[in-house]
């Protein structure tokens, strides 16, 4: 495993690569995790966008995903509890009914754009039931692209699923190289990378087995950023919550929950990462906010990182059941989702309860 100070130490940007402005990518990184604020991943591919639509009867369309994502952006005040929004390549060429740019939207609203940039989880030859992200060809000239629109930051997401022998060391380490190469190209770039290892919550594995693969996963995937001389400084990290299984017989408390994902963090991400924005991997939308929540309170004097939240499901899903494709919908589906929004950003502050639900406040 890398020192955590010689990550830092070995870092000679200027000499190395002169055009990178890392100033600028450790301002983004930090502002992206500043003042309790956190991430919004509205970047669903089209099949998985579609997906969710047809379960509730949502036409699968192209204006479809534009109008609920027109929705999502012009949401009044959501710029106070969330720092940045993650889009799909769809998304960010698509405009308002008014003709304003979605992504001139979203800055105007003090949001940072961002983008997806991976192009799927693919079968992994030689690996039954395990996948590898791609998207590596031709991604230095597409993040160029990316930028000039205006985006700041990246995301690329690698899955590993717990069963019956896997995740296999194949696996975990083909991810964790093509995460680093992605990191380094985006920050050659000027992106700052988020770097989404997700372990899957399917299956009947308990929290100690989830630990143990979560450890071992940011484990090699630390080794490999700094083998690929990503800036730690300039990043962040976007894993799951430690949890059991969802299939498993024993689930775990909030707390558990808490103590089970901080205590492996802990081991095995370096203090120099600014942030860890978590994914909410299909939990329900008030158990992110409270796991989140635990953390903050319990461990927030001992983390070197900030605790925040870089949700789809758990910020989304209660607006898009609510809109249902309808325009008559929009105005109490953008309040549920700025509740959600704003439950997360005081889940932050270890101030999410209960309560905040009852209330709507
Ligand atoms: C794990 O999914 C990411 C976070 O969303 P949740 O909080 O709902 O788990 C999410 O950013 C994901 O990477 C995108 O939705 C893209 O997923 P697909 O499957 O469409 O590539």
């Amino acid at each position: 495993m890398v020192g955590r100070s010689v990550a830092a130490e070995n870092w000679q940007p200027e000499m190395e690569q002169p055009e990178m402005n890392v100033q600028k990518l450790i301002e983004t990184a930090k502002m992206l995790v500043a003042d309790n604020k956190g991430l919004l991943a509205m970047d669903e591919s089209n099949p998985t966008c579609n997906k969710r639509f047809a379960k509730l009867g949502i036409p699968q369309t192209e204006e479809a995903r534009r109008a609920y994502r027109e929705l999502i952006i012009t949401t009044p005040s959501l710029g106070e509890y969330i720092s940045g929004a993650i889009l799909y390549d769809e998304t960010i060429h698509q405009q308002q009914r008014n003709g304003i740019p979605f992504i001139k939207a979203i800055i105007n609203g003090g949001i940072i754009p961002g983008i997806k940039v991976d192009i799927g989880a693919k079968d992994m030859a030689g690996h039954p039931g395990e996948k590898i992200t791609e998207g590596l060809d031709g991604l230095r000239d597409r993040l160029q692209k990316y930028l000039q629109m205006g985006a700041r930051f990246a995301k690329w997401r690698a899955v590993i699923t717990i069963g019956v022998d896997i995740p296999s060391r194949g696996c975990i380490e083909a991810n964790a190289q093509s995460l680093a190469r992605y990191a380094a190209l985006c920050q050659e770039a000027g992106l700052v990378p988020i770097v989404e290892p997700e372990v899957l919550m399917d299956g009947v594995h308990t929290l100690s087995r989830c630990s143990e693969v979560i450890e071992e996963v940011l484990q090699t995937l630390f080794n490999q950023l700094y083998t690929q001389r990503v800036m730690l400084e300039g990043m962040i990290l976007k894993p799951n919550m430690v949890l059991p299984g969802l299939t498993c017989s024993q689930q775990a408390s909030v707390d558990e929950v808490a103590d089970a994902t901080l205590n492996r963090l802990l081991r095995a991400v370096p203090a120099a990462v600014p942030g860890i924005a978590f994914l909410s991997g299909g939990q329900s939308a008030e158990l992110a906010s409270a796991r989140l929540n635990a953390m903050n309170l319990k461990f927030k004097l001992r983390s070197p990182w900030a605790l925040a939240f870089s949700f789809g499901r758990a910020i989304q899903q209660p607006a898009l059941e609510l809109w249902q494709g309808q325009e008559a919908n929009v105005s109490k589906a953008q309040q549920v989702l700025l509740h959600r929004a704003k439950c997360n950003w005081a889940a932050r502050r270890g101030e999410y309860n209960a309560r905040m639900e009852e209330t709507g406040a």
